[in-house]
């Protein structure tokens, strides 16, 4: 019999969602297991078979037989590998190239303003100076995902997909607009091409998994954002 992947998740953990729809996009069957996270003291203790998987000791992790592997963009590839259809990559090689820039954009440099919203999950910092700056980097932060908005609405235009079809560069870019949509951040809806591209992804059931296990998972672990 062939052992089942094995997927090392976190609840709130936005690249672990991403290998979660590639997973359920494609229908492939895979067992997995929530490590530890809460807000006061995100992933600690480590879960032991991340520590042994991953140098970075990061979620999410992906298991098959003998084979260990890391970070979201290198479990994707293997999945799309062992699993092509359906593809998540487009066809040439220019075009998978412009669809890996995509997915690096979404998780890196989208992701980097993201992650100054990442404090309005949390207690509130006790040294309110520390307190204050973070709220001042949030501002910031949401000016500049003010202009990512308005650039990825107008490149997405009249498509119904960024890379032709469903590919790895909607599934980061969704997931870093739901974190930027959870942590208060600029509305998509006057962006009209990417509101409508984020309301069509959730009409599919891998993607509406996601956002609703998300949405869930706030609700029972950081409160800090319901009464914002
Ligand atoms: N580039 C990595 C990023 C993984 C990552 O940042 N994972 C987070 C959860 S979403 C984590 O485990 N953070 C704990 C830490 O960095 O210590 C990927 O794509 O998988």
């Amino acid at each position: 019999m062939v052992p089942m992947l094995k997927l090392y998740s976190g609840p709130l953990s936005l690249f672990s969602r991403k290998v979660e729809i590639a997973l359920n996009e494609k229908g492939i069957p895979y067992d997995r297991e929530f490590v530890a996270f809460t807000q006061e003291r995100g992933y600690q203790p480590r879960h032991p078979a991340v520590l042994a998987a991953n140098p970075k000791r990061q979620v999410p992790v992906l298991v098959d037989g003998d084979l260990s592997l890391f970070d979201s963009t290198i479990i994707l590839e293997y999945l799309d590998e062992l699993y092509p259809s359906p593809p998540l990559y487009p066809a040439t090689p220019q075009e998978r190239a412009r669809c890996r820039l995509l997915e690096l954009d979404a998780d890196e440099i989208l992701f980097a303003p993201v992650r100054q919203l990442l404090f309005r999950t949390e207690p509130p910092h006790p040294d309110p100076a520390r307190h204050e700056a973070n709220v001042l980097a949030g501002k910031e932060a949401e000016k500049l995902l003010e202009a990512r908005l308005a650039e990825l609405d107008g490149r997405l235009g009249r498509q119904d997909f960024f890379c032709g079809s469903l590919s790895v560069a909607d599934i980061g870019l969704f997931m870093t607009l739901l974190f930027t949509q959870r942590l208060g951040g600029p509305p998509l809806a006057p962006h009209l091409s990417l509101a409508a591209w984020y309301r069509r992804l959730l009409e599919r059931a891998a993607f509406a998994r996601a956002a609703a296990e998300i949405a869930a998972a706030d609700r029972e672990l950081s409160p800090a954002l319901a009464s914002r």
